[in-house]
């Protein structure tokens, strides 16, 4: 059903934050939360609380979640099943007949896709204080309208200030998600206990070159903006491949050609990077060399190359204690599982920095996902769910 809410023709799904297809997405979201007889919140960002109020509501509650936002022509399952998985979890934990001490709060988060501000994690960031409220006029879209102005026309007022989380609302999180790599379908295990999230950076670098016509002007001595942000995507793919990291991974995913006619020499070119490892000081040591090829090729073209950094998070680690909660989970069911690292980030990633965190993976048809043919199949799905479910239960009796 979610699914149905996209700017695309099926199989693919486009669900850009606060677009109308967005906004239908969350309350048919929030219906749903009404109907467990969960309470529910917006903050002024839009991200989305559904609490099940435990007999300790004093106490710090424990929280799961993940996003429904989808970028261009993906998939159905990438976030969707964090969020649903986890009200699914907590349905049953209610048909059970099990009453949590500490409260259970399921929450979806706003723009953990950086396809409209340019940003990743935009909800968790700002509950977590990775950013600050002066976002608000800072972050545009495509249209150049600011967060403000979107995040108002789509209902969501308010004090951006007042989104970030008291000290100690959370006691743990754990989020649901899909492996988004090949690992656990080429070993047949069920389950991905993550221990780590990829430090992800993402940054533009805009080209100037000189323009002219593609006719009249020969050769040599041109300065043609396309050929040297070519040779830089290159040179970017070199150096992700020989940082000695099997874990270091490099994608220049946007190119903007200015003036973009087939018979005018690219003048400025802006081409969007996403360089990420597991290991920090890798990921920057990999940023330095890039930056350093910038400015080699920019020499010996005569251009203009200006990097502007959106992104360069530190990578998180899951706490061990709610890492055994998983894998006690999984030890009731029977269910294999094993260690995993994620290449992908999540708002997990931010979470870790105001509640002890884990995530669960479950396996995606050949590894793919971020496309329409992403997949995972249903019993994987009900496999994440029951652990999910079992790990949140464990979680909310630990009162000490
Ligand atoms: O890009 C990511 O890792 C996430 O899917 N947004
Ligand atoms: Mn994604
Ligand atoms: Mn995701």
């Amino acid at each position: 059903m979610l699914a149905t809410f996209s700017d695309v023709e099926p199989p693919a799904v486009t669900r850009i934050v606060f677009s109308e297809q967005d906004l239908r997405a969350r309350s048919w979201f929030k219906q749903l939360c009404a109907e467990a007889g969960l309470a529910t919140r917006e903050d002024a960002v839009g991200n989305t609380f559904a609490r099940w109020e435990g007999a300790r509501a004093d106490l710090p509650a424990v929280a799961t979640g993940s996003h429904v936002d989808a970028i261009p022509y993906s998939g159905k399952f990438d976030g969707v099943v964090g969020v649903l998985g986890g009200l699914e979890s907590i349905r049953a934990l209610q048909k059970s007949g099990f009453r949590p001490a500490r409260s259970i709060e399921l929450i979806q988060f706003t723009a953990e896709e950086p396809t409209r501000f340019g940003v990743g994690c935009l909800g968790s960031r700002l509950l977590s204080g990775a950013l600050t409220d002066s976002v608000d006029i800072t972050l545009r879209d495509d249209s150049g309208d600011t967060l403000n102005a979107v995040r108002t026309r789509a209902g969501f007022g308010g004090d951006l200030a007042a989104v970030r989380l008291a000290e100690n609302a959370y006691s743990a999180f754990v989020e649901l998600h899909i492996e988004q790599g090949p690992l656990l379908e080429r070993e047949n295990t069920p389950i991905g206990v993550v221990t780590n999230i990829a430090a992800p950076a993402s940054f533009l670098v805009t080209i100037e070159g000189q323009g002219g016509h593609a006719g009249g002007t020969l050769m040599p001595g041109r300065r043609d903006a396309l050929c040297a942000a070519s040779e830089l995507i290159l040179e970017i793919e070199r150096l992700a491949r020989s940082s000695g990291s099997a874990d270091t991974v490099a994608t220049v995913g946007t190119c903007e050609v200015y003036p973009g006619a087939i018979n005018s020499i690219p003048s400025r070119v802006k081409v969007g990077v996403d360089l990420r490892d597991i290991d920090g000081g890798v990921r920057n040591r990999v940023l330095d060399e890039i930056k350093r090829a910038a400015e080699s090729i920019s020499q010996q073209r005569q251009v203009q190359m200006q990097m502007e950094m959106l992104n360069a998070d530190l990578p998180a680690s899951s706490s061990p204690h709610v890492l055994q909660a998983i894998e006690s989970a999984c030890g009731e069911m029977k269910i294999p599982s094993r260690r995993i690292v994620s290449r992908a980030y999540h708002d997990s990633l931010f979470m870790s920095r105001v509640a002890p965190m884990a995530m669960i993976f479950i396996p995606c048809r050949d590894g793919v996902s971020h496309r329409p043919d992403e997949y995972a199949a249903i019993g994987d799905i009900a496999s994440g769910v029951e652990v999910l479910a079992r790990s949140l239960a464990a979680l909310s009796i630990d009162v000490t």
